[in-house]
């Protein structure tokens, strides 16, 4: 079986900006410290590199308080990449800041034109499908538009549903290896992943389901020691990164980079 839902050669990573205090959050439990998310995010890129990412950093957006977290603005695949269309009305516009990075690497780049939205953290890319969650940022007609873009290059979409109440699809889960999704007891207990092998977070550390898995490390939030003994156990490699800043306004792992290994460049 290929693996390449997780063997990657790159990383976009956004620097965080000095508005990040004004970042969407659903719930106020106090403004993020631009100090700690820049080690946070520090960290987080030394990480990806020892996995052997190249990073590609670009410049803080002050104009956008949720621009380091990137996933959500684009789906990168080996075959091309595809402009995605976030659901927050303040972060549409991130989306137009990625489109010329995407275009410098890839030869093809596609676009989510409308009148559906999707955001990244929804979509879950495994070895055979793209699960993509029903949220409050991402509708049916989002869906069916990268379904009928991502056809070309063989991929099928299969729509599932974000938990009530919970920001993004993968908030409540994680690939970890091609047979192997980490998901909260919550988000398996849907059904969604029959036929995969799952392996939960413990009781009480569901804020870590948000890990992500690049080439042989498992990049997963500092604070949860339950789940991270239960994946070494399971026999993967993890490495732990200081997310309190990030948390605060609903972020993690996966939402600040974009990974991916083009199979052609532009
Ligand atoms: C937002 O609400 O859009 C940001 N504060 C957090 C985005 C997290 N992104 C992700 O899970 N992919």
């Amino acid at each position: 079986m290929s693996e390449r839902s997780f063997r990657f050669s790159h990383a976009i990573v956004r620097k965080p900006c000095a508005t990040i205090i004004d970042g969407l959050r659903a719930v106020d439990i106090g403004a993020p410290d631009l100090g700690v998310m820049e080690q946070h995010h520090a960290q987080y890129v030394a990480v990806l590199k020892s996995a052997g990412a190249q990073i590609i950093l670009l410049d803080a957006q002050e104009q956008f308080p949720d621009s380091m977290f990137v996933e959500d603005t684009a789906l990168c695949l080996r075959e091309g990449a595809i402009i995605l269309r976030p659901g927050a009305p303040s972060r549409l516009g991130e989306a137009a800041l990625m489109k010329p990075v995407l275009e410098g690497i890839y030869d093809a780049v596609e676009e989510i034109s409308g009148p559906g939205f999707i955001e990244g953290g929804d979509i879950l890319v495994t070895e055979h499908e793209i699960l993509v969650g029903t949220s409050e940022r991402t509708d049916n007609a989002g869906i069916e538009a990268l379904g009928s873009l991502v056809s070309r290059w063989g991929y099928k979409v299969r729509k599932v549903e974000t938990p009530a109440g919970v920001l993004h699809f993968k908030t409540d889960c994680s690939l970890l290896d091609a047979q192997t999704i980490l998901s909260t007891k919550r988000l398996d207990a849907s059904g969604c992943f029959n036929g995969y092998k799952v392996i939960h977070t413990e009781d009480g550390e569901e804020a870590c389901a948000n890990a992500i898995r690049f080439n042989e490390i498992v990049i997963m939030p500092s604070g949860f020691p339950k789940t991270k003994t239960r994946l070494e156990e399971a026999g993967y490699i993890v490495h732990t990164v200081g997310n309190s800043e990030a948390a605060k306004l609903d972020g993690g792992m996966s939402c600040l980079s974009l990974r991916f290994s083009p199979l052609v460049t532009a």
